[in-house]
Parts: C-alpha cells; sequence; structure tokens
C-alpha cells in the first residue's frame, strides 16, 4: 500500500480526569461516522500480562521500584505497536488514549532523570498530533472518582503539569504538532476544536519514530 493511504496516528494526552477518555470516544464516533477505519487504543492497556501488574501497582495493591514500573509501563506499549503500525499501514487511523508523553510526564514528576526516561520509548512511531488535554489539577481533583489510583494526587498532577509543558516545549521544537487545549470547557467545544486539528493532519509522508 502506498503511504499517501495510510492511517494517522493521533495521540490524546492529559492529566487525570481530564476527559480524555470521553474525547477519544467522541473522536472515534466521529471519524467512523464520516466512514474512516479507525482503532482506538488505551495506555496502559490493562488487560495484558504486564497490563495487569501495572493495573495492581495503579491501585496500590502491590509496590514496585520507580525504574521498574516505567520501564512496564512502556514495555506495555511496544508489546501492542506492531498491531498499531500494521493497522496504520492498512489505512486505520488509530487514536491513543495516553502514549509515552504520560512515561515522561508521571516518572520525570516521581524525580526519574528526564533523559532516562524517555529513552525506553526511544523508537516507538512519531504521532501526527498530539493534543493535551489541559484541566488545573484542582479541578480535575473535584470530578468523579478522583483519588482512587495511586498518582490521583494534586501535588503529583501539579508536577506532571508542568512536566507536560516542558515536553510540549521540546517536542514542538523538533517540529511535532503538539498542541494544548483547554479542557475546562464543554465537552462539545473541546471536541470540535480536536476535529478541526485532525482534519489538518497530512498522511503524505511516512511515521518518524520518538
Ligand atoms: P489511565 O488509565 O488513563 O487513568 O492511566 C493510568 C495512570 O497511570 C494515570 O495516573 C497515568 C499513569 N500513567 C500512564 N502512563 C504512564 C507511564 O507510561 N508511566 C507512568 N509512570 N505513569 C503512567
Amino acid at each position: 500500500m502506498s503511504i499517501q493511504n495510510r492511517g494517522s496516528l493521533i495521540v490524546i494526552e492529559g492529566l487525570d480526569r481530564s476527559g480524555k477518555s470521553t474525547q477519544c470516544q467522541l473522536l472515534l464516533e466521529d471519524l467512523q461516522a464520516k466512514g474512516k477505519r479507525v482503532q482506538l487504543y488505551k495506555f496502559p492497556d490493562r488487560t495484558t500480562a504486564i497490563g495487569k501488574k501495572i493495573d495492581s501497582y495503579l491501585k496500590e495493591t502491590s509496590q514496585l521500584s520507580d525504574q521498574v514500573i516505567h520501564l512496564l509501563f512502556s514495555a506495555n506499549r511496544w508489546e501492542v505497536i506492531e498491531d498499531i503500525q500494521s493497522k496504520i499501514q492498512s489505512g486505520t487511523t488509530c487514536i491513543l488514549d495516553r502514549y509515552a508523553f504520560s512515561g515522561i510526564a508521571f516518572s520525570a514528576a516521581k524525580g526519574l532523570n528526564w533523559e532516562w526516561c524517555k529513552s525506553p520509548d526511544r523508537g516507538l512511531p512519531r504521532p501526527d498530533l498530539v493534543i493535551f488535554l489541559h484541566v488545573r489539577p484542582e479541578i480535575a481533583a473535584k470530578r468523579g472518582q478522583y483519588g482512587e489510583e495511586r498518582y490521583e494526587k494534586v501535588e503529583i498532577q501539579k508536577k506532571v503539569e508542568k512536566n507536560f509543558e516542558r515536553i510540549e516545549r521540546e517536542y514542538m521544537e523538533e517540529g511535532m504538532a503538539f498542541i494544548t487545549l483547554d479542557a475546562s470547557t464543554s465537552v462539545e467545544a473541546v471536541h470540535s476544536q480536536i476535529m478541526n486539528l485532525v482534519d489538518k493532519i497530512d498522511t503524505s509522508k511516512a511515521l518518524d519514530t520518538l
């Protein structure tokens, strides 16, 4: 299949309870309604053996060192990536609910070295578009179910927020379309901004790597 026919790779990132999953679902449905082939992937994928370990770490029923959990999150992306790459090559648009950027933002918030955090994900496909849904941590904390998992604490989320600002700067300098949207507005307003950005994706070039 020619490169022109590949699908696009879209990543939605955000702090916990920023409305990511809702926006991923709306994007999926909107693109499907337009007749596109599209598939949604959620990271971490808690259904695999590695994902189950991550799930129990997040629910605080198991403890792992910061380094080990970082590598497991990355391995959880690597174990699904072949499937994603083949979908893209066959013309399916892939929407990822979180990706390697969460890995850097959350692990660096615990004090791990920035470049070390980036390294296990190097070589993964570079998205066509990354959208970071920004909600102030204090606002996100008031949303339903907040506080159930390990990282859902305002002090941690504030560090993660700062790290995403740095991630945006660094990747934009590399030419990546990394766009922050204010996600404290209505669900519909955020969705329509996302659709505008998705419509501008140019799939005429092959995907690069991180
Ligand atoms: P979610 O299922 O989207 O609520 O994400 C689960 C939690 O795990 C959330 O607090 C963010 C965090 N997280 C996601 N990806 C990574 C990662 O690669 N590394 C680390 N350390 N944390 C991550």
